[in-house]
C-alpha cells in the first residue's frame, strides 16, 4: 500500500518529515490561492466582519454558503467531493449572533447530519455558541426557527442526539442528527486512531453511506478537525474504490474550497495513520476494509493499552514488509 509506505518514510526520514510535507501543502496552496485570485471580500465586509469567529478563517467569495433570496453571509463553504459522491458544509462554530443564521442554512440547504469535533467550552473559553438543544434544554427558538431535541444518546467519546427543526408559518419539521464528539483538542488529535474510526462508522450509518445529501462538519474554525474528518473520509472511499491517492494534491484541492483544512503537522500525520489503520488487516476486527461495520465491533478496540499491543505488531510486519 502505497499511503503506508509513505507514512512510514514521512515518520522515520527527517527529510520527508511531516513539517516538510505541511508546509509543502501550506506553499502550494499559497500559490493556488493566487493562480485562482481566491478573496474574502464578502466576509471582511463592514456588514459581515463581526460574524467571523476568527479574523483568519473565513469562506472564499468564490465558494461560500449564501443565504436567502438575498444572499447573505455565513462563514460556512460547501466542500463538495465529486469522486466520492459526497458534499459537505464545513463552518465555524455559530456566534451568538449567527445561530439563526446557521439553522437558516440547516433548513434552506435540507441538512440531514450535523458532525460537531468541538466541546462548547475549551481551555476555559467559549468556543462555540449553544445553538443546539440538550435533553437540560429541551428547545431553543432563534427566530423563525425552533429546535426540538427528541432524543439524546451518549455513545462513549460523543453524543448523538435527534433534532426537529421547524420554521414559522410553515408546516414542514425537519429531522436532523447531531453527532457531537468531545474528545478531541483544537489543534490537537484524538485520543487514538480507532477512535475516529469509531466516530467514522458511526457517522457512516447515521448518515447513510451513500448519501449526498450535504453533512454539516464543524468544530470551533471549521478548518482543523473539520479538515481531517473530511480528509480521512474522502481519503478511505477513495482507496475503497480502487483510486490512487496522493495526499498532499488532495489537501491542496479541498483547501481551495475552504482554507486552512488540517491545522499542524501532527493532524496530518494522525490523519494519515487513521487512513493506515482502518486499511491494516488486524487493526481491529472491523476495519478491514469491507464497507460500513457495526459499531459493536469497533467499539473492542478503543482501548488505549490493546491498541499499544497492535501497534508494536503493526510496526513490525511493516518493517519487515520494506
Ligand atoms: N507507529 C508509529 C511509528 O511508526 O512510529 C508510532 C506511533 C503510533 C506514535 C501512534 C504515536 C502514535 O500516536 P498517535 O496515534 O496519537 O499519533
Ligand atoms: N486564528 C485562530 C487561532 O489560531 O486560534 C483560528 C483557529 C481557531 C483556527 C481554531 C483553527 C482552529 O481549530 P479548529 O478549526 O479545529 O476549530
Amino acid at each position: 500500500e502505497l499511503l503506508t509506505k509513505q507514512f512510514h518514510e514521512h515518520d522515520r526520514n527527517p527529510a520527508k518529515s511531516w513539517m516538510s510535507v505541511f508546509q509543502a501543502i501550506n506553499s502550494q496552496i499559497a500559490k493556488r490561492a493566487k493562480s485562482l485570485k481566491l478573496t474574502c471580500k464578502v466576509a471582511y465586509s463592514c456588514d459581515n466582519v463581526d460574524k467571523n469567529r476568527y479574523r483568519d478563517i473565513s469562506p472564499y467569495d468564490q465558494n461560500r454558503i449564501t443565504l436567502g433570496a438575498d444572499g447573505n453571509y455565513i462563514n460556512a463553504s460547501p466542500v463538495p467531493v465529486e469522486e466520492t459522491n459526497q458534499n459537505y458544509i464545513l463552518c465555524q462554530g455559530p456566534l451568538d449572533e449567527t445561530c439563526v443564521d446557521f439553522w437558516q442554512m440547516v433548513w434552506e440547504q435540507n441538512v440531514p447530519t450535523i458532525v460537531m469535533l468541538n466541546k462548547l467550552i475549551e481551555r476555559g473559553m467559549l468556543k462555540c455558541a449553544p445553538y443546539f438543544p440538550s435533553l437540560d434544554v429541551k428547545e431553543l427558538e432563534f427566530k423563525p426557527y425552533k429546535i426540538v431535541c427528541e432524543a439524546e444518546e451518549e455513545e462513549g467519546d460523543f453524543t448523538k442526539r435527534i433534532l426537529s427543526l421547524r420554521q414559522e408559518d410553515c408546516d414542514e419539521v425537519k429531522t436532523i442528527t447531531h453527532i457531537q464528539y468531545t474528545e478531541w483538542p483544537d489543534f490537537g488529535v484524538p485520543k487514538s486512531t480507532s477512535n475516529l474510526l469509531h466516530l467514522m462508522r458511526r457517522y457512516w450509518e447515521l448518515h447513510g453511506r451513500d448519501n449526498s445529501a450535504p453533512a454539516v462538519v464543524h468544530c470551533s474554525a471549521g478548518v482543523g478537525r473539520s479538515g481531517t474528518f473530511v480528509v480521512v473520509d474522502t481519503v478511505i472511499r477513495l482507496v475503497e474504490s480502487g483510486t490512487e491517492v496522493d495526499m498532499e494534491k488532495l489537501i491542496v484541492r479541498l483547501r481551495e474550497k475552504r482554507m486552512g483544512l488540517i491545522q499542524t503537522p501532527q493532524q496530518l500525520r494522525f490523519s494519515w495513520q487513521t487512513i493506515v489503520d482502518y486499511f491494516q488487516p488486524g487493526e481491529c476486527e472491523t476495519g478491514s476494509g469491507d464497507g460500513p461495520s457495526t459499531s459493536e465491533g469497533a467499539a473492542g478496540c478503543i482501548s488505549g493499552r490493546k491498541r499499544d499491543s497492535r501497534e508494536e505488531t503493526r510496526d513490525e510486519t511493516l518493517a519487515k514488509r520494506q
